[in-house]
């Protein structure tokens, strides 16, 4: 995705192994896309292209999966509903051209482009319709032209291998992650109002950051836009890196106060995202665990949210450019 002011997409370089000591002493160093190499560039797409021809781990649980990649779709998509509003993402995009042209979306050093359009006005069975919708058929450029999407969608682990789709609105884009959007979510003066201004809404007036970007690239039916499915798109990853860089950037305005500032429900679409009724829930803490299904290794020191909330803590070793 684009900016033409500061980071947007951003991606994991890896520059040294994390230290087994406690402390992080040579952060790995997160960039933005188009300060990548092209070889960098092409080592990430093929590093993606790699994860999908591995074997697969959680497929005794689920049947669907066939794949390294898949291993992460599933994870995200048998959480959803426990863990969807933790966090938050933006790209800077100004205007619709700068999205339409940003290097992301190259075809040979990018992610390809849009699909081919589908008029789905009519759709009933749409959750929000996109205004500026220009796609929405299978994407037909790039390294990921013929990538299978193996589950979904919605919450269905049966093997359904289809084509990776996409839907762009540019005119939503330009609304929910222009530089206002994100430097009013910034602004925020504790946690519990962050998140809210990172979740906004779910109309098209009401969406912010973290919806823009699934819904601006993935409008009515494209792959991303799907709640529970979406990381079968390989833009979910950079597109949710910036979520976590823009968290970590709010928290370091004011870190002793921050570092530690969590709540919001345990539930997604519970109070104050109540939008379709009220739903038993209770705030979450730092106690509140974290359910990797089984893939951390056993290194690994993140339990719970208290273990995450610092991006060089507790093992995590990383920063952002
Ligand atoms: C999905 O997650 C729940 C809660 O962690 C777990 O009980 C369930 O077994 C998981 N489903 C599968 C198919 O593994
Ligand atoms: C989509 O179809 C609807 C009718 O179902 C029509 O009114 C609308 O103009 C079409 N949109 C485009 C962009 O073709
Ligand atoms: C949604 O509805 C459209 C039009 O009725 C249909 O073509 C499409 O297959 C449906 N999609 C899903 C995922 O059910
Ligand atoms: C996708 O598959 C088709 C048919 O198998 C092939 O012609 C085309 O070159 C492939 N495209 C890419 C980008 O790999
Ligand atoms: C789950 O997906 C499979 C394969 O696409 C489909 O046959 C089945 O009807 C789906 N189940 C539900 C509950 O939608
Ligand atoms: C940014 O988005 C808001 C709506 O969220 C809109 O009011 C404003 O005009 C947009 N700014 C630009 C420069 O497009
Ligand atoms: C969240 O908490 C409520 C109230 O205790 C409980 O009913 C619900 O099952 C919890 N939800 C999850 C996903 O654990
Ligand atoms: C959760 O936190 C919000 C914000 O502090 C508060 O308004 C709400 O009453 C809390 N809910 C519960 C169940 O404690
Ligand atoms: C670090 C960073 O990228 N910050 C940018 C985040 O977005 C706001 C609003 O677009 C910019 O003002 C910041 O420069």
């Amino acid at each position: 995705m684009h900016t033409g002011t500061a980071a947007s997409l951003i991606l994991l370089l890896v520059a040294h192994i994390i230290p087994a000591a406690c402390d992080c002493i040579n952060p790995i160093v997160r960039q933005e896309w188009r300060t990548l190499s092209k070889q960098e560039q092409l080592a990430y797409i093929n590093a993606v292209k790699c994860l999908k021809s591995q074997p697969a781990q959680l497929s005794k649980s689920y049947e669907g999966v066939r794949s390294r990649f898949d291993d992460y779709q599933v994870t995200h998509m048998n959480n959803t509903d426990y863990i969807h509003w933790v966090v938050n993402w933006s790209l800077d995009v100004n205007t619709e051209a700068e999205f339409l042209s940003s290097p992301v979306f190259d075809p040979v050093y990018g992610f390809g482009g849009n699909g081919a359009y589908i008029n789905t006005s009519s759709w009933t069975n749409v959750s929000i319709h996109i205004p500026g919708k220009t796609g929405g058929g299978c994407i037909s450029t790039g390294p990921f032209a013929n990538l299978t999407v193996n589950m979904g969608p919605g919450l269905n682990f049966t093997y359904n291998p289809r084509c990776l789709t996409r839907d762009f609105s540019p005119w939503f884009v330009s609304q929910t992650l222009n530089s206002s959007v994100v430097n009013w979510a910034l602004k925020a003066p504790n946690f519990y109002e962050f998140d809210r201004r990172v979740e906004g809404g779910v109309t098209v007036a009401d969406a912010t950051y973290h919806s823009g970007g699934h819904k601006g690239i993935g409008g009515d039916i494209g792959e991303i836009s799907d709640l529970y499915s979406s990381p079968g798109e390989p833009l979910f990853y950079l597109h949710h890196c910036n979520v976590d860089r823009l968290w970590n950037l709010w928290q370091h305005f004011d870190w002793l106060n921050r570092k530690y500032d969590i709540s919001g429900p345990n539930t997604s679409y519970a109070y104050p995202y109540d939008f379709f009724g009220p739903k038993p829930y209770y705030n979450i803490t730092l106690n509140y665990p974290m359910d990797f299904q089984g893939l951390l290794t056993t290194k690994s020191q993140i339990r719970t949210t208290g273990d995450a909330m610092d991006i060089q803590g507790n093992g995590l070793c990383y920063k952002y450019a």
